[in-house]
């Protein structure tokens, strides 16, 4: 198995008795009235059915006699939330997959199939769901030139050059992958793009792509430089109060639509790390942000703007830009644009506070934007499930609106009845044949879908479902694999960036330890603003002795987070600068609990390794093989980050590595040179 079918193997049902019930009782496929889409839901169950089955099921017009049917019925007075949800059931020794469109028969069909695939009897169907957020959608990062922005796992999955001509199988088995857990948009390239993409080079091409994903309900969106009017248009300004620019704005999202008439709209990073935009002309994001909304309106479109902005100041803090550049703005954007938020106030860390701004406009659809693709997270040699890293983000409570204004009922709508809602994630896809680079990091594609489809859903019960699907269904083997998926990233942070650290990584490449970092292209860009690291203690003060960052949240989230005595070890050095000595909730001193995190984290990968070995009879050799091994290049990477803090955080705490740990064998000038080595081009 070479990682390929991700999650939808459709492998014959290894037990004899299950597999023979199931296939007793389903008979035909009732295919219902005729479109694209329900042509991919009848297809899909018949491969699914046919794999798993190890029989031919016939896709019919009508039943035939009235049992072991599977309806697909598109029935509009279903009493569903809305038009993408679904409701499965039993009629007699029939099975219904009902919804009000297609689409939610489609999401139908995959959830049968996933009923089957994860061994639940077919007597017990019964499940009625509709998504919590409207547009559900990945955001690649991927260049004209194939390459990806922080893609780990080969070049891009679009083959540009090839396009539109030629179209790769593997699109539609993307569009399959995504739509079977809900995915319903999609943003091809990346937010630091080329103007190239708007050109009529590229929009073929796009074009293509949107034709492969329209019959499994994906809708195409595109990142746009906001300089294109000057750039393509030959115009001498890409000012959006210049009637010239919006004019041209208008005639380029016309062409844009005759082409897919179905796009979704533009996704725009702008005034943000180089990238042009507003600002370059006086105007706010609004500006910049409505002008587009203006050219997306008569054909439905959405622009989904980000807030994803920071200056380059040594005194401020970056924690708190977002916040005082669009707070202001709340309330003046038109009703199709939305503001996408990372979900941190830094950037994907491997554990950030909820931003403040969730919570903050409530007059505008504020979108989530989760970081798929393990930036900040080990690439594709770490092992680290996401969705407690998600679901922490989505269950934080902002007190906006008093107890229970979760940041997921920001995002889902609810809280401030917006009535357009989203959820991004970056993706981690690329063209290696098993997707992702790490075969568990498909499991962080598929949580982040599941997630945004249901924000309630526990982090277990997805690793479940994944692993079930993926790996195993024997009962020791799933438990072992679903323990490691959950305290995978409490381990990564504890190796890494234990009690609220953030940003000590290396220097552009992002990848392992340099605490030391104290000169870059940015003040922002260092270790050293962001540890504070100093003989009398170490965090970032973001209290009101320090930027006050804290005065962004509620009043109850500040007395939460505000207070070092009380303030959860998680965020700690987040909002404090402590003491070396001071004595934790745990017992130990700051200093000490410092070094027990990064050596217990280290070991844990050790216990990591240990625990992937008793799972060996239970999985297939080369998924086995591939996870053992990065495990091991992880166990060496653990061992580099421990080494390298430690020693480093010690030359300012002047205290010793704590009983019963033992001292690096390697000297801080050591680990320093395996950072730098990485760091060469
Ligand atoms: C940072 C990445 C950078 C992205 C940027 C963004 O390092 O490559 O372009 O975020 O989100 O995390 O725009």
């Amino acid at each position: 198995d070479d990682g390929y079918r991700l999650w939808l193997k459709y492998d014959l049902i290894k037990n004899e008795a299950q597999r023979k019930q199931y296939a007793g009782a389903i008979k035909t496929i009732v295919s219902g009235p005729a479109s694209p889409i329900m042509q991919s839901a009848t297809a899909e169950l018949q491969l699914g059915l046919q794999g798993l089955l190890g029989k031919s099921v016939a896709i019919q017009p009508t039943a035939s006699g009235s049992a072991g049917n599977i309806i697909l019925k598109i029935d509009p007075t279903e009493k569903l939330a809305n038009d993408e949800g679904y409701h499965l059931y039993k009629k007699g020794s029939d099975f219904v997959i009902a919804a009000k469109t297609d689409k939610g028969v489609l999401y139908g069909s995959f959830a049968f199939l996933r009923h089957i695939q994860t061994g639940q009897p077919l007597g017990e169907l019964a499940e009625t769901t509709s998504p919590k957020i409207q547009l559900r959608m990945l955001n690649h990062w991927d260049n004209t030139n194939g390459s990806i922005e922080r893609g780990y796992a080969g070049a891009s999955l679009w083959k540009w050059f090839e396009l539109p001509e030629n179209l790769d199988p593997r699109y539609m088995d993307y569009a399959r992958a995504n739509a079977s857990i809900g995915i319903n948009s999609t943003v091809v390239n990346n937010v630091n793009a080329s103007a190239r993409f708007l050109t009529p080079e590229y929009l073929p091409k796009v074009q293509a792509l949107a034709n492969v994903f329209r019959p499994y309900g994906i809708k195409v969106f595109m990142s746009i430089n906001f300089a294109a009017p000057r750039i393509l248009g030959g115009l001498g300004t890409s000012d959006p109060l210049d009637p010239k620019v919006r004019q041209w704005w208008a005639d380029k999202t016309k062409e844009i639509y005759a082409a897919i008439p179905d796009f979704g709209g533009f996704l725009v990073k702008a005034n943000s790390e180089g990238q042009p935009g507003p600002q370059d002309y006086g105007r706010n994001h609004a500006d910049g942000a409505n002008m587009l909304a203006e050219a997306l309106a008569p054909f439905g479109g959405v622009v989904i703007w980000r807030a994803f902005v920071y200056k380059a100041d040594p005194n401020g803090d970056r924690f708190k830009t977002a916040y005082e550049e669009f707070k202001p703005l709340d309330g003046t954007f038109k009703p199709n644009a939305m503001v996408q938020v990372k979900n941190g106030p830094i950037d994907f860390q491997p554990r950030e506070p909820f931003s403040p701004l969730f919570g903050a406009m409530p007059k505008t659809p504020l979108a989530m934007e989760f970081q798929i693709t393990q930036e900040y997270l080990g690439f594709s040699t770490n092992f680290v499930y996401l969705a407690p890293l998600f679901k922490e983000c989505l269950d934080s409570d902002t007190y906006i609106k008093g107890k229970g204004s979760t940041v997921a009922k920001v995002v889902d709508g609810t809280l401030h009845r917006y009535d357009k809602t989203a959820m991004a994630g970056v993706a981690n896809t690329g063209s290696d044949r098993n997707w992702t680079g790490h075969t568990m990091s498909q499991a962080n594609w598929y949580a982040f879908g599941r997630l945004a489809w249901d924000h309630t859903l526990s982090s277990e019960a997805i690793a479940q479902e994944w692993t079930k699907m993926t790996l195993t269904q024997e009962p020791k083997a799933l438990a072992t694999i679903t323990d490691l998926l959950l305290n995978s990233r409490e381990n990564y942070v504890n190796f890494t960036t234990p009690l609220g650290l953030h940003h000590i990584m290396g220097e552009s490449l992002h990848f392992g330890p340099q605490p030391w970092l104290a000169k870059s292209a940015r003040p922002d860009w260092t270790a050293v603003y962001y540890h504070r690291a100093a003989a009398d203690g170490i965090g970032f003060d973001r209290t009101k002795t320090g930027s006050n960052a804290l005065a962004q949240y509620a009043p109850e989230v500040q007395a939460q987070w505000g207070d070092p005595d009380t303030c959860p070890l998680p965020y700690l050095l987040w909002f404090h600068h402590v003491a070396w000595d001071k004595k934790l909730s745990t017992g130990r001193t700051l200093w000490d609990e410092l070094c027990h995190r990064y050596y217990e984290g280290t070991q844990s990968v050790a216990q990591m390794q240990k625990d992937w070995a008793t799972v060996k009879p239970e999985v297939d050799p080369e998924l086995f093989a591939d996870v053992a091994g990065r495990l091991a290049a992880q166990r060496r990477e653990a061992l580099w980050w421990r080494d390298a803090c430690v020693l480093y955080f010690q030359e300012f705490s002047k205290m010793p590595i704590p009983a019963p740990y033992q001292k690096p064998e390697r000297t801080l000038e050591e680990i320093k040179k395996i950072t730098a080595t990485y760091q060469l081009r």
